[in-house]
């Protein structure tokens, strides 16, 4: 039986149907995305700010096709063929695309050390805090799971605006930090509008940085209209989805 979450929009919609257009034709490079997926739009971000020629493949990876799980077994977008082989992991493909092409700029890592892994660090802590309490708190059922929820996102969004230098997380210059966490700062209208959420309550901080990261032209590129995003996160707010991820949340394990 199709899965609710297979019924999906099936293209790229607003600034993202232009983006998508630029790279329909054969490349080396094959990108396999969900127009509608946070963490496609963290390495679509990144393929946008270097300018590197890659094929845009619109897939729905609840379908799991078998052409799609021979790329990524875990059936999950986005995914890319180089050179005929595979590869997968949002993260994994940013870094990949910083190594296998040096000459296109910018750089998303630091060159000095100490502030690369400290970069790695606040990486992690999106994974690991800010992406699960995100989940937790849209998926939340009942006025008392929504507050409990939302203190722990905010919580999480504090220490990270803390840490933020101004006006990107680690200064001037736009990182993998910057990538990680904004495709969910593009969608923060979702629990905005059914969950309490608002920038200011969280902080100050927050909110300048959050207000300036998603006016960046590799975030407005990748991102499709409002409405269609509603759409998908409804099986989310009714605690309907079954994604791998929901499942995990769910289930109190962590988002594959
Ligand atoms: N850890 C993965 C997560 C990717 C992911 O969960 N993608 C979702 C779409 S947003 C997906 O493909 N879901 C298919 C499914 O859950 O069956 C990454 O960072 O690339």
């Amino acid at each position: 039986m199709p899965v609710p979450d297979e019924q999906l929009f099936p293209h790229a919609t607003g600034n993202a149907i232009s983006t998508v257009e630029a790279h329909k034709e054969p490349q080396e490079l094959i990108f396999y995305a969900g127009w509608f997926c946070p963490f496609v739009q963290r390495s679509w971000i990144v393929l946008e700010e270097k300018g590197i020629p890659y094929q845009y493949k619109e897939v729905n990876p609840y379908k799991k096709e078998k052409h799609f799980l021979d790329i990524n077994p875990k059936g999950l977008v986005p995914a890319v063929e180089y050179h005929g082989k595979a590869l997968y992991e949002s993260l994994v493909l940013c870094e990949f695309f910083e190594d296998a092409y040096p000459e296109h700029k910018p750089s998303i890592l630091p060159g000095d050390a100490y502030t690369k892994a400290h970069a790695r660090l606040w990486v992690d802590f999106v994974g690991k805090a800010f992406v699960p309490a995100y989940m937790r708190l849209i998926m939340a059922q009942g006025e008392e799971k929504q507050d409990e929820a939302r203190a722990e996102l905010y919580d999480a969004l504090r220490k990270f605006a803390a840490q933020v230098k101004g006006p990107y997380f680690l200064g001037e210059e736009f990182s993998l930090v910057d990538v990680a966490i904004v495709p969910w700062i593009t969608r923060d209208h979702v629990p905005a509008e059914h969950r309490g959420y608002s920038r200011e309550a969280v902080s100050d901080e927050w909110k300048r940085y959050a207000d300036h990261v998603e006016q960046r032209e590799s975030v407005l590129k990748t991102k499709s209209d409002k409405d269609k995003y509603a759409d998908i996160y409804g099986r989310y707010l009714r605690d309907e989805a079954q994604s791998e991820a929901a499942k995990a949340v769910r289930a109190g394990r962590v988002i594959p």
